[in-house]
């Protein structure tokens, strides 16, 4: 079993905030938990350097393009880490490999017929980095999602022959429902193509920032053109000497936001087809996060910095709200200080006392060793693991959070039920308050493992509390996982108390 998920390669014209890290991170949920199931995986992030608003923002620095994309790519770099996010290659459209690459794939769209010399004369919103229709604007002729006049642009450049595969991308559609999830996009992917497909302009000429066409160098290739060749191209060189082609495509997963639906549900499978490859196994669209009901971007002035976040919560807690703030795959309206609320009343308070409690009473009442009792066990570990896992397959990341977190839920009230501390004043109940404690540490050691995709830096510390192997495999939720260890001690709080405001207040 393989899986290789993609994020957007994201516009490096300023730097990252927490829509791009929003992606990124529920992303690595998903890439954390496939490798827990043994699967051999590719996680790919990156940047997507060739935009008309890249070039602009250098040039208002005085910087060249490459110059801009070179300082500005180092926070970009850097946040996956920050995040926790295991990625195995960062992209970056101006690297060698990519750039060559692209070359040839067009070229393979050229050699096939697909592309002819056309005047464009019409619209084009930089902030979207997309040729618009004026029935697409609002009724003051604005980028809806923008809100800034597109600018009128005409000139000659190569169009794709789009319009020559509407039959084939409905076959493709019908062929398989799940291409597209959720259902609605996939329904709005579809009634797109089957409204009929406009050939699009591949290249722009006047910009000397990109890469240029192979059969036109006064050319250079339209940003997106570029742009999603990325998901192919990184496997080309991201380990070198070796073309991970064959393992990992079409196996490939992308995850992007309502806004760029088009782009990938529609533009992409047909260059791919154009080139010669299989399309994509399947496309997730998310909607967005939306602070004070309105979208994050700088150009609205809401843009809050992840990194800021992380230094005063961790990226666990940051991961944690993403993933529980808003439902996954709906747009959301999420506020800030929501993360604090939920670091001290779920991660604190639910996860972090439970595991205080539980070691410490071992410690107190065991001299710190966990024997196995006989008793009936607090949950069904592994019809939460299995719950879980069918949710995850389903990119039901919230949903698949939800549940791990009723399983804390659940231990906290078995805690409250036994009242361990009641059953240690009398000897006559040593069994069990062995059972009790067996149970206890036994369902955080598998709760630790369903949720390590979303708390990759806390599951290893409740294990390591708990004295208990650090092998995250998915098969260990289940009941009687924990063995028994000696030594256990009253666990550090895995969540302490923050002093400080919010950074983002
Ligand atoms: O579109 N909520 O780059 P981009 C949820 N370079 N997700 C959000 C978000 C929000 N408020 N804001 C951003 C581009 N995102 C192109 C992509 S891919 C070949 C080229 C995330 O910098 C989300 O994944 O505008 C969205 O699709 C992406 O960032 C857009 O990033």
């Amino acid at each position: 079993m393989r899986f290789y998920l993609t994020t957007p390669i994201y516009y490096p014209n300023a730097t990252p905030h927490i829509g791009h890290a929003y992606t990124t991170a529920i992303g690595d949920m998903l890439v954390r938990y496939h490798r827990q199931r043994g699967e051999e995986t590719f996680f790919l992030t990156g940047i997507d350097e060739h935009a008309t608003k890249v070039w602009r923002a250098a040039e208002a620095q005085g910087l060249t393009a490459q110059e801009f994309a070179d300082r500005i790519s180092v926070p970009w770099r850097e946040l996956p880490g920050r995040l926790n996010a295991s990625n195995d290659f960062f992209i970056r459209t101006s690297d060698e490999g990519h750039k060559r690459f692209v070359r040839d794939f067009l070229q393979r769209m050229y050699d096939n017929g697909d592309i002819y010399r056309d005047v464009y004369s019409g619209l084009y919103c930089v902030g979207c980095e997309e040729f618009k229709n004026p029935d697409e604007l609002t009724p003051e002729g604005l980028c809806p999602i923008h809100l800034t006049a597109p600018e009128q642009i005409e000139e000659t450049n190569w169009f794709f022959r789009l319009s020559a595969y509407q039959d084939r991308l409905l076959e493709l559609y019908d062929s398989r429902p799940d291409f597209v999830r959720p259902d609605f996009r996939f329904n709005e992917a579809r009634s797109f193509i089957a409204g009929g497909l406009r050939d699009f302009s591949i290249s722009r000429a006047g910009q000397p920032w990109g890469i240029p066409l192979p059969w036109d160098e006064s050319q250079v290739a339209y940003v997106w053109a570029d742009a999603l060749v990325n998901y192919l191209s990184a496997l080309t060189y991201a380990r070198e000497g070796e073309d991970l082609r064959p393992v990992f495509w079409p196996v490939v997963h992308h995850l992007l936001a309502k806004d760029i639906l088009r782009f990938h549900c529609v533009f992409w499978p047909a260059m791919l087809l154009s080139a010669g490859y299989d399309p994509p196994e399947q496309l997730f669209v998310h909607g967005w996060l939306l602070l004070d009901d309105r979208k994050i971007s700088k150009s609205l002035g809401n843009a809050v910095d992840p990194l800021e976040l992380i230094d005063v919560y961790g990226a666990d807690a940051l991961r944690y709200w993403m993933a529980r703030a808003v439902s996954f795959g709906q747009d959301g309206s999420a506020s800030i200080e929501g993360i604090r609320e939920r670091y001290e009343s779920e991660l604190a308070n639910d996860l972090g006392n439970l595991l205080s409690r539980t070691t410490a009473m071992i410690a107190r009442y065991r001299g710190g060793k966990l024997v196995r009792g006989n008793g009936d066990p607090a949950l069904d570990l592994a019809a939460l693991g299995a719950d879980i896992a069918g949710r995850l397959d389903r990119f039901d990341v919230t949903g698949a959070l939800d549940v791990a977190w009723d399983g804390v839920r659940r231990l906290n009230q078995y805690v409250t039920a036994e009242a361990p501390w009641q059953l240690a004043k009398d000897e006559a109940n040593a069994a069990r308050l062995d059972a009790v404690l067996y149970n206890l540490a036994d369902g955080l050691t598998a709760l630790a493992v369903a949720l390590a995709p979303f708390l990759p830096a806390t599951a290893p510390r409740i294990l390591d509390a708990l004295r208990q192997d650090g092998d995250l495999s998915w098969e260990r939720i289940r009941n009687g996982v924990a063995a028994e260890v000696d030594g256990i001690a009253a666990a550090e709080p895995l969540f302490p108390r923050i002093e400080l405001p919010t950074a983002a207040a």
